[in-house]
């Protein structure tokens, strides 16, 4: 099967880019691993983080696809708290939607393949950069030269060998705007992110210590706001609630928010960190 035929149709079913890498392991991200403090929703398997053979043993080629989403710069006012810009419905189902079609057009051709998509735990940006979807900027996001880092990332491991696509030839170069916007002094002047410091993962982690989420009740996106490539829309209501918007029972909050990716925080750590935020208006 060619290549751009693959393209095409991934295009048609909404990714926003397609790139095709030659599998291998990470080996360069080992030490990096092993050295990690794994956050408690973290997968902390670290061959399952840079093997793709633990994840399909038969792997020799991979599909990776980028899903775009729109940035916002949501100004608040009193008593308003946000999502993330990329929190407005679960990206994974999304993501996996297109992988479904893609595995089921392949499997025509006697093609077999395993969708991955975040959860799985093989490193995702990692495995973008080798089928040639962009870069590792210093914010540690991938970063694609037209479409930013507005994007998430999901891919199939195939039985069948793609010529991969080539390297992106770019870099934040003397850049460090994302640095200097980072309220928690998160990324580091040499590259990479200190993740136990980042405020996304605060909003996610039943265990962070207690601090100001800069009005965030899931994720953060002030790096992406503040980096050169990428467009910020302005204001978008869905992604604003007030404290009021989860005084709810267990069973309402589920059925009220189900399909969007903040739902598996569950209502009281959601309830948690408008506390902590209220505390810091007064
Ligand atoms: C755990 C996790 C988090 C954690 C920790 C992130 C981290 N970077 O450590 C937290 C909760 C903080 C987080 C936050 C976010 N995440 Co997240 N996250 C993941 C997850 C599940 C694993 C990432 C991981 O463990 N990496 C391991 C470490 C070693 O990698 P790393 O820190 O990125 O390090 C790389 C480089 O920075 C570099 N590096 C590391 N150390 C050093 C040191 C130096 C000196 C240098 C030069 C380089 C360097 O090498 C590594 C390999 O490339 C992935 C999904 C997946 N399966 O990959 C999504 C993923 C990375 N997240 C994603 C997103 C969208 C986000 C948020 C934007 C969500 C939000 N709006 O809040 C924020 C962005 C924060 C940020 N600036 O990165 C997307 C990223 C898409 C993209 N464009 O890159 C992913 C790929 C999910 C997906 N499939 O779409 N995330
Ligand atoms: S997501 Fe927010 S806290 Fe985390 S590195 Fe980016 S700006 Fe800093
Ligand atoms: S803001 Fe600048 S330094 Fe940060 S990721 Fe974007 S280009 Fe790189």
């Amino acid at each position: 099967m060619k290549k751009e035929v693959i393209r095409q149709r991934a295009l048609e079913l909404g990714a926003d880019a397609v790139g095709f890498a030659r599998p291998r392991i990470f080996e360069e991200i080992r030490s990096v691993l092993e050295e990690r403090e794994f956050l408690p929703f973290e997968q902390p398997d670290i061959e399952r983080g840079i093997n793709p053979y633990k994840h399909y043993p038969d792997t020799k080629g991979i599909v990776s696809i980028l899903l775009s989403h729109g940035l916002y710069n949501n100004k608040l006012s009193e008593g308003e708290y946000k999502v993330a810009s990329s929190s407005l419905v679960d990206y994974h189902r999304e993501v996996r939607n297109i992988l479904r079609e893609l595995r089921l057009l392949l499997l025509g051709e006697g093609i077999q393949s395993v969708a991955l998509c975040d959860t799985e735990g093989l490193l995702d940006k990692q495995v973008a950069v080798e089928a040639g979807l962009g870069f590792i900027g210093k914010n540690s996001l991938l970063i694609h030269p037209q479409l930013g880092s507005a994007h998430h990332i999901g891919y199939l491991l195939t039985d069948t060998f793609w010529e991969p696509d080539p390297p992106v030839d770019l870099s934040c170069g003397l850049c460090r705007k994302c640095i200097d916007a980072c309220p928690k002094e998160a990324i580091r002047e040499e590259g990479g992110l200190n993740h136990l410091r980042c405020l996304s993962g605060a909003t996610q982690n039943r265990k962070a210590q207690k601090q100001y989420l800069e009005h965030f009740l899931y994720g953060c996106d002030i790096c992406l706001r503040a980096c050169p490539y990428n467009k910020v829309e302005k204001r978008e209501e869905a992604f604003i609630y007030k404290e009021e918007d989860f005084l709810l029972s267990h069973r309402e909050f589920q059925l009220q928010y189900e399909k969007k990716e903040f739902a598996w925080l569950g209502r009281n750590l959601l309830k948690r960190n408008i506390q902590w935020n209220k505390e810091e208006d007064r």
